[in-house]
């Protein structure tokens, strides 16, 4: 018996919209494709494999984005094209990726809002929460990353895919998806990507530089920071810490603690992994923290003042290390024990 057959990726995206993207698209001959501040693998990804699609249809592109890439994205083919400011403006079209608000282009918005605010704008994303900033924009939130709306369009626009392109928006695909393993990635997600991959795109390329390759200092600094971990509530409640000493006994930079409350968060039995950091300023405290359901990160953090998403979020306390921790430490214990006795409750009706 056949069911639900899949619709091809020929024809997945509102006619209609699509032609208007195209018009903006066709007119237009100096092209800025922005990727939103603080860019990672989709954003950067999009811009650039975009970029390349359009060259080939002889448009001059430029690729902007407030902040520089992340030295580990440095494999990505016309990276170096990548400009923090728009120049003097001179753009019949700008694309906005992976974002559905100028405010999320940071500086580049802050430093050319009068253009931006004037110029035709496409908005391309897959963010669930986009109200869209664009003349025309295509959202589509069950794409798993802006890439896969991306090979979307090129595909019902039968615009050209060389290599180039291939790579960057496989590399969109493997990070947002960190590497088709989150609950976003769907049977379209990897058809798109076996598109890619016929295109000349080599996964491997993409995940030895940002999965497989660590700094020796990185993995110390880890090292470091699992071994001073402490645990509670038989284990579902682990936090550690970093200092500036921390950093200079592994020879590490602060971003290489980025991923150290995941990592935490990942050992068995764990609901609740904080990392706390404090690197100079005695009187701040950052932390990161996340979370398994049915626990809320985002909701916790907010309590403490900061924000984030409902698996990983952040704070800053105004309090030293030495205080922040036992202070958070204990409110965390709190929200175990009242969500255990939820579920207590829940099972004994
Ligand atoms: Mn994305």
């Amino acid at each position: 018996m056949i069911s639900d057959a899949p619709v091809p990726p020929t024809r997945q995206i509102d006619p209609t919209l699509l032609q208007q993207a195209m018009t903006l698209i066709e007119a237009a001959q100096r092209i800025a494709l922005i990727a939103h501040e603080h860019p990672d693998g989709d954003c950067l990804g999009s811009a650039l494999g975009f970029m390349h699609i359009l060259h080939q249809m002889g448009k001059v592109c430029v690729p902007a984005c407030a902040d520089p890439a992340p030295r580990v994205f440095s494999f990505l083919p016309g990276v170096e094209l990548l400009q923090q400011t728009l120049g003097d403006e001179h753009f019949d079209l700008v694309i906005a990726l992976d974002a559905g608000e100028l405010t999320r282009f940071g500086q580049l918005y802050q430093h050319h809002q009068e253009f931006l605010t004037s110029v035709a704008i496409l908005n391309i994303d897959h963010h669930i929460s986009s109200r869209g900033c664009g003349r025309v924009n295509i959202i589509d939130p069950v794409s798993a990353a802006t890439a896969e709306l991306l090979v979307l369009v090129q595909q019902q626009a039968h615009l050209p895919l060389h290599q180039d392109a291939a790579l960057c928006l496989l590399t969109g695909l493997i990070t947002d998806t960190m590497s088709f393993q989150f609950t976003n990635t769907t049977a379209r997600t990897m058809e798109v990507a076996a598109l890619l991959l016929r295109a000349g795109a080599v996964p491997e390329k993409v995940a030895k530089p940002i999965y497989r390759t660590h700094s020796l200092a990185s993995i110390r600094f880890q090292a470091e920071v699992i071994n001073t971990a402490q645990t509670d509530c038989n284990g579902r409640l682990i936090w550690s810490y970093a200092t500036g000493e921390t950093l200079a006994k592994a020879g590490a930079t602060p971003e290489m603690g980025d991923n150290l409350s995941a990592i935490l968060c990942d050992i068995e039995g764990v609901q609740i992994a904080v990392f706390f950091k404090n690197y100079g300023e005695s009187a701040l405290t950052d932390l990161s923290l996340r979370c398994a359901a049915p626990h809320n990160a985002a909701e916790i953090c907010m309590r403490l003042g900061g924000g984030g998403h409902a698996r990983a979020a952040g704070a800053t306390l105004h309090m030293p290390l030495a205080e922040a921790m036992p202070t958070v430490v204990a409110e965390l214990k709190r929200v175990i024990k009242d969500e255990e006795q939820v579920s207590a409750d829940g099972v004994s009706e």
